[in-house]
């Protein structure tokens, strides 16, 4: 039986990449300690500030909105209901219920109304889900964060996620994506400040703090996730965890240290979209012109119905 490092209770974690174990109590210290230095460190933002977190219903959103609000951070919550039948109902709620239990504030944009659901949009695109849902929320996220004059969007993504993605640029040798996957990307050109706080916590270490504190999450995937490249890249990484614990955290952390300050960022010509505002590399930005397939395509539709 493992005991608590801290106060030599009964442990009920062991977290194998530190070689430590914790009761309940002091892995939720531990968890926080480690959220309010890793915010510090990499400068992303004050208790005086106005912070959005994008909330999904997961565990590691509602860890992260959570935990900054334990912390005495100022953090409204967005929601960004994709319309994915039971799966979006289902986490709106959680959503909702989280906030109202906390009295905190919970943003919702609704996909359906502002452009067309998940589902609409698919049909309409004919490709995978996953490869316009990601921009669709980053316009929101961003978009409603400068409208509520918010300081900073914060997002749950993980060191799995940020590992993974890390390897995919690596394997492709993206200079572009590797010079600007960092946990911070500061406001300029049109975009909010956003950061991952969460970046240094493997989601097992999220869904531990979820549990423990009593959040209510989602656990049920999108139904849209399967066959995602990330999902591979993933596993691979946990296999190597597994043989050599630490792996994830050394890869991703080491690359921050070592090759990140090498790279040097294309300096892109960002202005505002002539339609909706928002900073693109086009006239119009790739989401006006989304809009506007959908529209003509359910236009086209009715008036053949
Ligand atoms: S919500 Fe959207 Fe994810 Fe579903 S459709 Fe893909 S990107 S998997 S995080
Ligand atoms: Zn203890
Ligand atoms: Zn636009």
């Amino acid at each position: 039986m493992k005991r608590c490092y801290k106060c030599g209770q009964r442990a009920v974690v062991y977290l194998r990449q530190h070689r430590i174990a914790f009761c309940k109590e002091h892995y939720i210290e531990w968890y926080l300690k480690r959220l309010k230095e890793t915010i510090k460190e990499f400068r992303m933002f004050d208790k005086e500030d106005k912070v959005l977190v994008a909330v999904s219903g997961g565990k590691d959103s509602l860890a992260l909105w959570d935990a900054l609000n334990r912390l005495g951070y100022k953090v409204d919550g967005l929601y960004i209901d994709l319309g994915i039948g039971e799966y979006s109902q289902k986490s709106k709620r959680v959503c909702q219920d989280f906030a109202k239990e906390r009295s905190l504030r919970l943003n919702i944009v609704d996909l359906k109304r502002e452009i067309g659901d998940i589902p609409t949009i698919k049909e309409v695109e004919k490709r995978p889900a996953c490869s316009f849902c990601g921009q669709l929320k980053r316009y929101y996220m961003n978009s409603f964060a400068k409208k509520e004059s918010y300081k900073a969007v914060a997002t749950g993504h993980n060191l799995d996620d940020e590992s993974a993605t890390l390897l995919s640029n690596v394997l492709s040798w993206n200079m572009g994506y590797l010079s600007r996957q960092f946990p911070v990307l500061l406001e300029g050109d049109g975009f909010v400040r956003k950061v991952k706080p969460l970046f240094k916590f493997t989601e097992k270490e999220n869904a531990l703090y979820a549990f423990l504190s009593g959040i209510n999450f989602v656990e049920e995937e999108c139904p849209f996730a399967e066959g995602a490249s990330s999902i591979e890249y993933k596993k691979i990484l946990s296999s190597i965890e597994e043989k050599s614990p630490g792996t994830k955290l050394r890869f991703y952390m080491d690359f921050l240290r070592k090759l990140h300050p090498l790279l040097t960022q294309e300096k892109l010509q960002i202005k505002p979209c002539k339609l909706c505002q928002e900073p693109t590399t086009a006239e119009i930005c790739s989401l006006c012109r989304l809009r506007e397939r959908v529209r003509s395509k359910t236009l086209s539709s009715l008036s053949n119905s």
